[in-house]
């Protein structure tokens, strides 16, 4: 191009930025354009139409920033990371991203001026709900601190066309049906990228040969199929700051061109049929979390994500670098979430000695340098292992590395410790049954190897991964987990946002630790009672939310007591139950002086296949069924079954709880994070000594904090001689609470439906120990009904849980990845 179309060019581009100004005005020009020009609507049509036109208003503000960040990065030598996961749980985007540009309040305000109120366009907005739980969110909440951190780190995922399954209630019983989120349009924040399609390989056969002039030993991975992974790239804005990183996430698409030849004209139906088997590879989300199934589809997305992404790295970095590796390992950085992308040691590898010809020694110096390992799970059976001979049919060339990987580290192994045999059999990566440890794999590709908070890295150190420790104690590290207090405060309580914005600036928006400030105003009268008003109003929002999702009134002046998570055995909502029911039976008895009244709130699904799981939803919906029909009870007890928890959900949730439920069985969840975001808008935990809980209690101070139950060396001890029935005969609330149950009473025309949940809390078996926490939890549900009811004492807990809730800002988690693995320079980005 010549100097002088530069120029001119120069001066449209400008002429087309300074077009999109963030003032009331320019977004009601362009929202108007977007529905009447672009989607042919008007302002009187569905509001699916003006929840397009804002988003694509809003995206175009992105866009050049977005291009700023890609080329700031692309001129910049400094390092990148590239988070791996199988799960983001984005959520909606549209106010997280009217507030990282800041223009919540222009948007407001040009709606308003056009009739039309901007809350119920941002409800009509479909989660991308494309995770599971806790790991899928977490990775959404990295991405957003790192933009804000102005860190160069890039997601890469799997655009799964259905999510997690919508829940329904039916009778009682959680029904699932299929979350199709991309609706008949497309998804307004996403952009395909077709430019950087990937080819991944599957099946065929490994042929070794010697390469003619080098004499080199080359392998040939042959007679494969080649299936395409299209990127669909999701803006990812940081908190006013011009950055913009990416998302970028694969779609599978079948090569027609190659398919249709194979065939020949007779089977034409066949070839265009085949499609399917690799557009099924991003079709949809396994629901499990904590439980692996060993699916083949399921291991094929993982090596369609792990081979499509290091490939896009790759292959920029040979197109700038003229595959000149040796700066490769310095300039890149590869987080795995949990093992599900751990196939990335063996690609990576596969990509540099087949691909890239460098030497064994070489490449394994680059992958031992960029991988880094977090684990997210101390559950056995949620540990994965996939199946030797699956691989070999599915990914032979990867299983040959994984094997050579194997034999080297076992020689390490042997020099480490001579003659221990024992030792070997246990560190293989491959068990006794010939399956692939992948957990072992990820450890010993890494430089690093993390939990996610004190307690659980401990617990790794000591227990599940205490050979490795031994042998490679500097690679193990702890990076506690956090939430986004723009997405979990900012955005979802903009009560509470007012309130600390007048108070004490709006730092605290990008430091966190800025709450403490609040500690300042604990004697202020004025400010409790605002606080107070700004809880209570979100309890109506929460109230409201109950009404209408389940037809249950409930009081805002009762005590909101909250446990949202998914529903698993070791998280205990069985023990909550358990409470309930002694409280309905005391309430039934008359003892019900100087009783709190509660809304006892439950939210969360169920793995599909998970039995025990979903007799809990069932049993949960039938004390509810009884409780809140009883006419006896009234106000002092409600239960609440939320259908369908997620994301959007929790932002109504949260806000409205006074009470956080978090009473996991002591050294089984990792960290949580849930219990964060109640903390930070001011909820008073009720917990165990797990996973972050330990660290909230230690930051909040304990008398702020009620805790309960067995702790985990007491748990261990127990294990073998753990006898449910003394707990039973010493305490005559449990037996009372039992007798209920096992009487029938909440299954009257349902014989029998909750035999199984019975017969497990009271095996010597229950790894969950829950009758051995029954008596401390009511006990300690006791204080806490009792400090509720002391309105000043409350609302000093409030204030202070969020107050010292600082430092589980991801903001801050972000940072120590980058101050301990990543070691990444923040990058401004430039504009004009
Ligand atoms: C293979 C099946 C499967 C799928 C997902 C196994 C395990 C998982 C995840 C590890 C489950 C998960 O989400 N774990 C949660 O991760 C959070 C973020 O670190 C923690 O806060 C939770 O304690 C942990 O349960």
């Amino acid at each position: 191009m010549s100097t002088q179309d530069q120029t001119s060019l120069d001066v449209i581009n400008h002429r087309v930025s300074k077009r999109l100004t963030n003032d009331k005005a320019g977004l009601e020009t362009d929202f108007l354009h977007y529905l009447q020009n672009n989607l042919g609507r008007e302002l009187t049509s569905e509001v699916d139409y003006k929840l397009k036109a804002l988003a694509y208003t809003v995206r175009d503000r992105l866009m050049g920033n977005w291009k700023q960040t890609w080329l700031s990065y692309r001129e910049n030598t400094n390092k990148r990371a590239y988070y791996l996961s199988m799960e983001f749980l984005i959520g909606r985007s549209l106010v997280n991203n009217m507030l990282n540009l800041g223009i919540e309040n222009q948007a407001t305000e040009a709606l308003r001026e056009l009739g039309l109120s901007i809350e119920e366009i941002e409800e009509a907005e479909i989660d991308a709900g494309l995770g599971n739980g806790g790991l899928g969110r977490l990775a959404a909440c990295f991405m957003d601190s790192c933009a804000t951190l102005q860190l160069p780190v890039m997601g890469y995922g799997l655009r799964y066309e259905y999510g997690m399954f919508r829940q329904r209630i039916q009778n009682g019983f959680q029904v699932e049906e299929p979350d199709h989120w991309l609706g008949f349009g497309y998804y307004p924040w996403e952009v395909q990228r077709r430019e950087y399609t990937r080819r991944v390989k599957f099946g065929g056969y490994c042929r070794p040969y010697t390469d003619p002039h080098t004499g080199h030993l080359i392998v040939h991975w042959e007679n494969d199929e080649e299936v395409l992974a299209v990127p669909f790239d999701v803006p990812i804005p940081g908190y006013k700051n011009h950055t913009v990183n990416t998302l970028r996430l694969w779609d599978a698409a079948a090569d027609e061109a190659f398919k249709l030849s194979e065939f020949n004209a007779g089977s034409y139906f066949e070839a265009v049929a085949a499609k399917n088997e690799a557009e099924n590879i991003t079709m949809v989300l396994y629901p499990n979390d904590s439980s692996e199934n060993g699916k083949e589809l399921r291991l094929r997305q993982q090596y369609f994500l792990v081979s499509a992404s290091l490939q896009d790295v790759v292959e920029q970095w040979v197109k700038h670098h003229n595959a000149d590796f040796t700066r490769f390992a310095e300039s890149n950085v590869f987080q795995l979430n949990d093992t599900h992308p751990s196939l990335a040691v063996a690609e990576l590898m596969r990509i540099l000695v087949d691909e890239q010809h460098l030497g064994w020694d070489e490449a394994w110096h680059i992958v031992t340098h960029t991988m880094a390992y977090t684990n997210h799970t101390l559950l056995p059976e949620a540990l994965e292992k996939w199946s030797g001979d699956l691989m070999r049919k599915l990914l032979p060339r990867p299983l040959d590395i994984i094997e050579e990987i194997n034999h080297r580290f076992l020689a390490q192994v042997a020099q480490k410790w001579p003659g221990d045999m024992e030792r070997q059999r246990r560190l293989s990566i491959f068990d006794e049954h010939g399956m692939v440890r992948m957990a072992y794999l990820a450890i010993v590709g890494s430089f690093s190897v993390n939990g996610v908070a004190a307690l659980h890295s401990q617990l790794l150190k000591d227990g599940l991964f205490n050979d490795f420790y031994q042998l490679w104690p500097e690679r193990f590290n702890n990076k506690t987990n956090g939430v986004t207090q723009r997405r979990w405060m900012a955005g979802c309580n903009p009560g509470l946002r007012d309130l600390l914005n007048t108070n004490i600036g709006e730092d605290w928006v990008t430091d966190l630790s800025q709450l403490s400030q609040l500690e300042t105003y604990l004697q202020d009268s004025d400010f409790r009672q605002k606080w107070a008003q700004v809880k209570l109003q979100n309890k109506q929002r929460l109230a409201d939310l109950i009404k209408k999702d389940t037809g249950l009134t409930v009081n805002p002046t009762s005590m909101f007591d909250v446990q949202v998570k998914r529903i698993h055995e070791y998280k205990r909502q069985l023990l909550n139950a358990l409470h309930v029911v002694h409280l309905y039976a005391r309430i039934k008895r008359g003892a019900t002086q100087n009783m709190t009244p509660r809304v006892v709130v439950f939210g969360g699904k169920a793995a599909p296949g998970y039995h025990m799981a979903k007799a809990i939803i069932k049993l949960i919906n039938n004390v509810a069924q009884v409780v809140n029909n009883d006419p006896g009870v009234g106000d002092l007890l409600k239960v609440v079954f939320i259908p369908n928890y997620r994301v959007s959900a929790m932002e109504v949730i949260c806000p409205g709880t006074d009470l956080s439920e978090q009473i996991s069985t002591a050294g089984k969840e990792a960290s949580g994070t849930g219990n964060m975001k109640f903390m930070m808008n001011g909820a008073v935990t009720i917990g165990t000594l797990d996973g972050a809980n330990v660290e909230i209690r230690e930051a909040v101070g304990d008398e702020h904090f009620f805790l309960f139950g067995l702790q985990t060396e007491q748990v261990q001890d127990l294990i073998g001689r753990y006898q449910p029935q003394s707990y039973i005969d010493n305490d005559v609330d449990l037996q009372a609470v039992l007798n209920l149950l096992e009487v029938g009473h909440f299954n009257q025309f349902e014989p029998g439906i909750f035999d199984d949940i019975l017969a497990s809390i009271k095996s010597p078996q229950d790894e969950w120990m829950t009758l051995a926490d029954f008596r401390s939890y009511v006990e300690v549900q006791e204080q806490v009904a009792q400090a509720y009811q002391d309105a000043e004492r409350w609302v000093t807990m409030s204030i202070m849980n969020s107050a010292r809730s600082g430092m589980f800002s991801t903001d801050r988690t972000m940072s120590e990845y980058n101050r301990d693995i990543w070691h990444l320079k923040p990058i401004q980005v430039q504009t004009d």
